[in-house]
């Protein structure tokens, strides 16, 4: 089934809308955030410096010269926020924890200041009917272990697994559900080879060592939470998209396979227990990550669940010399969002079935998916984000037929709750579904939210 054809058959002007009841009565239906897109408070309550902290501060590095100081404020304003989501009818909320609120580096006790604030936000949720979902590691690092080495370090592991073990010690008693990392891809590789993430470096080697000990603290932390957390439920979020090559000719059709090596199997197949891939394994020759022994034992620790974060299909080359496989994306043809990002909304579908085939990971959750678009605010106030709003009607008919088809996916959060920080792309891209004026502070709820409020039944 295309695209196409999920919109056609209806009358009226959101043909084949899925509605709420088509999921089960189980079905989380959330908003995602991380800490450092929207928090601000960046020198608050013993907060040290992160990584993206010093990146931002690198003349160039962020397009509109911003940083994630001020963000959305929601350090302050987190009562409203999630008074918000509360009343969307969100049943979920994925939130994540700023690392260097809890830990400054000098050995001492996690920072009791950081962790209230996790504690007062954890309760806000509960008392709101939101269940919370925390992600330990969104990108945020503090400076002082980038400074060690950062996640090419072995040590960091160390570090993080103290990390998580205060989190868990602190909310376990009301979080069950943890994700240990957010798209461990973009942490390795926009950090560290392609140097448009924070830290900012440039060299292959060291970004597939920091997948490594990304991976491997995630399995060493599976066990942690699980001891700390009564009936934990414990997995990873994973970036993936689904890929086409560029032509049906065999070179292309190769370069997609090398791409689909890095991209997909390069963290799965270690995740479920099969190792590096051997053919991706070859090609990045003295490049591949330091492994010691137990160490693909303890990545493969068995989760609970899979997170998948669904944004659009890749469409791959060959390249002959072009980056590490001699591969390169293709721009992409037909509807794209603000960035330049295909709507495939099938794609969705496809990649859940896809993993769901290869893998068997149990439950999974779309824990991310959401769009950007240039947003206006009218002169009476209102955000009328109509592309979103199909973008998030079409997605939303596609995981249904996912559903339907049998492919175990038990919820949905949504990217994102409030427009934030952007990475490298600062404030100029807007992905929430409620407007945030960062000179007021104020929030607006656009049409997508009341949208997707209606969906919820929340109206
Ligand atoms: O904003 C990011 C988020 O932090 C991680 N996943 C993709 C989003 C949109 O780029």
């Amino acid at each position: 089934m295309t695209n196409d054809d999920l919109l056609q058959g209806a009358a009226g002007p959101e043909p084949h809308a899925p509605r709420r009841a088509n999921f089960g009565a189980d079905f989380l239906w959330g908003c995602a955030t991380s800490s450092y897109q929207i928090e601000g408070a960046g020198a608050e309550d013993g907060r040290v410096e992160s990584i993206w902290d010093r990146f931002a501060a690198t003349p160039g590095a962020i397009r509109d010269g911003s940083s994630g100081h001020v963000a959305c404020d929601h350090y302050h304003r987190w009562p409203e926020d999630l008074d918000i989501g509360r009343d969307l009818g969100l049943n979920a909320y994925r939130f994540s924890i700023a690392w260097p609120r809890i830990f400054d580096g000098t050995g001492g006790r996690p920072n009791e200041k950081g962790l209230d604030f996790y504690s007062r936000l954890v309760d806000g949720m509960l008392e709101r009917g939101l269940q919370p979902w925390a992600t330990l590691y969104h990108w945020d690092l503090p400076q002082w272990l980038q400074d060690r080495g950062g996640w090419a370090a072995r040590t960091t592991v160390d570090a993080f697994l103290d990390f998580a073990d205060a989190m868990t010690r602190r909310l376990g008693d009301r979080v069950s559900h943890w994700i240990t990392h957010n798209e461990p891809w973009c942490t390795a590789i926009l950090g560290n080879y392609e140097g448009w993430h924070a830290p900012g470096l440039t060299d292959f080697g060291t970004a597939l060592q920091v997948a490594h000990h990304v991976l491997l603290s995630h399995g060493k932390a599976v066990p942690l939470v699980r001891a700390n957390v009564p009936d934990a439920k414990v997995g990873i979020a994973l970036s993936l998209h689904p890929l086409r090559p560029a032509s049906t000719s065999p070179r292309d059709v190769a370069a997609m396979e090398r791409h689909d090596g890095l991209r997909y199997r390069w963290f799965l197949d270690p995740l479920y227990g099969r190792g590096y891939p051997a053919a991706t394994l070859a090609q990045v020759g003295d490049a591949a990550p330091v492994v010691l022994p137990g160490d693909m034992d303890a990545i493969a620790a068995p989760t609970d669940f899979l997170g998948v974060n669904y944004y659009f299909p890749e469409t791959v080359a060959d390249a002959p010399g072009h980056g590490p496989l001699g591969t390169r994306l293709l721009p992409a043809e037909g509807e794209t969002t603000a960035l330049g990002w295909p709507v495939a909304p099938q794609g969705l579908a496809e990649l859940l079935a896809r993993v769901d085939r290869d893998y068997r990971p149990g439950p999974m959750y779309v824990t991310e998916n959401g769009a950007c678009y240039d947003d206006v605010v009218g002169a009476d106030g209102a955000v009328r984000d109509t592309q979103r709003r199909r973008y998030l009607m079409r997605h939303l008919a596609a995981l249904r037929q996912a559903v339907a088809d049998g492919v175990p996916v038990k919820g949905y959060f949504a990217w994102s709750l409030l427009d934030n920080f952007e990475w490298s792309e600062g404030y100029l891209r807007r992905f929430g579904l409620v407007h945030v004026d960062y000179a007021t502070q104020q929030r607006r709820l656009k049409d997508s939210a009341k949208w997707y409020r209606a969906f919820l039944g929340h109206d």
